[in-house]
């Protein structure tokens, strides 16, 4: 759970985070029975906290097929990341993965800690696909199939234009927005939506993850790729790593805030996919990282902390969120709050200061028009408050930045 020094600052964070231990027992004894099942849904929970949980509320068909996806992602994933498997090893894997998912025999020893132990118990994943109905397995077989060869294409290729960081982001992410809608589709539970607003849920996911992980990714040892595309940073500087080195603070924070603007721009198509989502659990499942992620944007926007640190929101707040986050009002209103605080952060003379100013307002019209926005509890302040900004002065912002 949260500090006790957390807790004390942000008391009203008590509730929610008691609320989400409670869920977390719960889920955890909630394990299936058959040891297959019980590894996958213990592993889900082990590699991912809060949405492990997130998956377990879905409907049972749908939450098997989902959980095997993610798991399988993530397999993907520790290929991909394990940089002491040679090229020549590594992309046959990484191409040929859609068919080991097919093969409870077919393993590979790699990554570390609980990946490991992912990778070594391959089959318990295989075996459990293996369950799914016929039209999950295809739907997770053509986007890992998909995936693969994207990553693949990327692994000694740097991301140079914007283009290309849309089209990786595509493969790593955009492609799990796909494949999702695919499986939602499958389910009955919803309509088929888009590729380009599946696509865009990624998008806005991921940009938001490379922007926040800047400096985790820059230390690695050994040294891991960066997603920050040269496009975007060599405006600012010479190499990317410079962007930690205090001499330049002002350059590294102008480029921060142009990658959260490039960032920006997929937030409308998220609102829209899933104003589309009828089903009340897939609608949680998809709304609660969008809003986590504008979050965090509004936490990184002009926050020197990302070259210094690490920049998450508090757990409380994650508890606050995944508690709150019910029906698109709840959406329009936590997306209309942290575009305020955005807002505030925009300073005059930063280079792209329209451009950010305008993408904000353009996601807060889509917010207001909805006409959803009403007396709600604001992540900002955080009593009963309509948030109006023109209520708003400098101060509130000081507050707000102390609360997330
Ligand atoms: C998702 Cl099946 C992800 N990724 C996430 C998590 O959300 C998306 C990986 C596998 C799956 C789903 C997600 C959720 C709902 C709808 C979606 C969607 O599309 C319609 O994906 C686009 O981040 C990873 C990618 C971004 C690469 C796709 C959310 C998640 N959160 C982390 C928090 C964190 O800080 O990473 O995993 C967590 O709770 O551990």
């Amino acid at each position: 759970m949260g500090s006790l020094g957390a807790i004390l600052r942000h008391p009203d964070d008590l509730y929610p985070l008691l609320k989400l231990k409670i869920a977390a027992n719960h889920a955890a004894k909630q394990i299936p029975p058959e040891p297959h099942w019980a590894f996958c849904y213990t592993m889900l929970h082990k590699v991912s906290r809060s949405f492990g949980l997130v998956i377990q509320q879905l409907g049972p068909e749908l939450r098997n097929a989902v959980c095997i996806f993610y798991l399988v992602l993530r397999a993907l994933d520790t290929v991909e990341d394990d940089t002491s498997i040679n090229f020549d090893i590594k992309v046959p894997i990484l191409e040929a993965f859609h068919r080991h998912i097919y093969d409870p025999k077919w393993h590979f020893s790699c990554g570390t800690k609980e990946y490991k132990v992912l990778m070594d118990q391959f089959h318990q994943l295989s075996t459990s696909f293996l369950e799914l109905g016929k039209g999950y397995q295809e739907v997770i077989e053509d986007i890992t199939k998909r995936m693969g060869a994207g990553m693949a294409k990327y692994i000694l290729k740097e991301v140079e234009t914007v283009d290309e960081y849309d089209e990786y982001c595509h493969y790593v992410a955009g492609l799990v927005g796909l494949g999702l809608s695919k499986l939602f589709y499958a389910s009955k539970f919803e309509d088929l939506v888009s590729d380009s607003l599946s696509n865009s849920m990624g998008l806005f996911l991921q940009k938001t993850n490379i922007i926040r992980d800047y400096l985790e990714d820059i230390n690695e040892i050994p040294k891991s790729r960066m997603f920050w595309p040269r496009e975007i940073w060599s405006k600012y500087v010479n190499k990317l790593e410079d962007l930690k080195y205090k001499e330049i603070s002002d350059k590294a924070i102008q480029c921060l805030n142009d990658m959260v603007t490039d960032a920006l721009l997929h937030a409308e198509d998220c609102l829209k996919y899933m104003s589309d989502l009828r089903d009340p659990s897939i609608f949680r499942f998809c709304a609660i990282p969008q809003v986590m992620a504008i979050g965090t944007l509004a936490l990184c926007y002009n926050n020197i902390e990302v070259f210094r640190g690490v920049v998450k929101m508090r757990r409380g707040l994650t508890a606050k969120i995944i508690d709150r986050t019910n029906t698109m009002a709840d959406v329009y209103g936590a997306f209309f709050d942290f575009s305020t605080m955005l807002k505030f952060k925009v300073e005059k003379n930063d280079p792209n200061a329209t451009k950010t100013l305008s993408r904000i307002e353009a996601i807060q019209k889509c917010c207001s028009n909805s006409g959803l926005l009403n007396q709600r509890r604001s992540y900002i302040l955080d009593t009963k408050a309509r948030f109006n900004s023109a209520l708003v002065n400098p101060i509130l912002f000081h507050i707000s930045s102390d609360i997330i």
